[in-house]
């Protein structure tokens, strides 16, 4: 039987194309997908479409929409055998990362893509990732998914969702995934690369999902002349639950009194801190210098190699939870959906 995949179009650069009379870019009906792009009935799939009303630019995302997007994919979990979710690429990172979360038991594939040049354009590059993308989407061996766990194929390369990054608003190759190999390579065949794949840890047909994510989550990036007063108002906002903190190198902060003092003052309101680097690769490794260590001390949570993008999404599901403080910590210390490396 030929796999089933349903196409979820969100938005985005992928879904415009020119419109024949005025030339302008208007969105694409991805419902006449067959039309458009009679070869894809040769790929070895069934296909079906499901446009979000209303569409998006990915920079007017939010986590109420990723509370619909995972609903509708546990809604039709049971009909399809995969998943492709077409998506602006300037909040994909997130989007993706917040699903790798939320579909808690998820043991089919779930393919994120979308494109820099708009599908209607001759030099697109979307026609391929989309192409790909539902390939990969309907992959099996052994009559079992190839790719079970969310994903985001991008210019040749599928990498785990939660470890993607957006690299480059220009180049066609957009996304980078600096601290987890990718799990496919795309050239003439395609390369899974298996041990690197999460196996699921159930295979209900039924898919759980989180419907509810924190709020009171906040990003604090670290520069040389962040001042306490500015410091300070930031970690007492009304509200505030969770806060990443993006430091230096190797999850480096200043020493200096005040700021150790307001950081441990948060944390003793029951604020998380959790601690990322503001490198593009690397880990955070609490222990390596007094300027970590403090951090450590004042009950800074490390975030090892995690991407913000992870940090956010994953903060904001843990807290959605409402747990006991010491679950909530206890969950932020372990890689839950592989997002990152300790
Ligand atoms: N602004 C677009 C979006 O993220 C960019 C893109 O898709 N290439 O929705």
């Amino acid at each position: 039987m030929k796999p089933s995949i349903l196409i979820i179009y969100t938005g985005g650069t992928i879904g415009m194309k020119n419109d024949a009379e005025t030339g302008a870019l208007v969105p694409f009906d991805f419902s006449a997908i067959y039309e458009e792009f009679p070869s894809l009935k040769r790929l070895n799939v069934n296909i079906d479409v499901l446009t979000i009303d209303p569409v998006i630019d990915s920079s007017n995302v939010s986590p109420d929409n990723w509370i619909c997007l995972a609903g509708l994919i546990r809604d039709n979990y049971a009909r399809y055998d995969g998943f492709v979710v077409l998506h602006g690429t300037d909040t994909m990172s997130y989007t993706a990362s917040a699903m790798s979360f939320m579909l808690e038991n998820l043991a089919k594939p779930v393919v994120f893509t979308g494109s820099q040049i708009p599908i209607g354009v001759l030099r697109t590059d979307g026609r391929e990732n989309l192409i790909t993308a539902i390939e990969i989407a309907g992959a099996q061996i052994g009559g079992r998914p190839r790719v079970p766990e969310v994903s985001l194929y991008f210019q040749n390369r599928l990498f785990r969702a939660n470890r993607t990054t957006k690299r480059s608003a220009e180049a066609l190759s957009a996304f980078d995934s600096n601290n987890y190999v990718p799990l496919a390579e795309v050239g003439v065949n395609i390369a899974y690369n298996m041990p690197a794949v999460l196996e699921p840890e159930e295979a209900a047909a039924e898919l759980r999902i989180a419907d509810r994510l924190g709020d009171g989550v906040l990003v604090v990036k670290l520069f040389p002349g962040l001042d306490e007063r500015t410091l300070r108002t930031m970690l007492s906002t009304e509200g505030l639950r969770g806060v990443v903190l993006e430091t230096y190198g190797a999850g480096n902060a200043p020493t200096s009194e005040w700021f150790l003092r307001t950081v441990e003052d948060a944390v003793a309101r029951g604020i998380i801190v959790l601690n990322i680097t503001q490198c593009g690769s690397g880990s955070v490794s609490m222990d390596l210098y007094e300027t970590g260590q403090r951090l450590r001390k004042a009950g800074v949570l490390s975030g090892y190699d995690m991407t913000v993008e992870a940090a956010v999404t994953k903060l904001m599901y843990v807290l959605g939870k409402e747990l006991p403080a010491e679950e909530t910590r206890a969950l932020l210390r372990r890689p839950i959906k592989g997002e990152f490396t300790a």
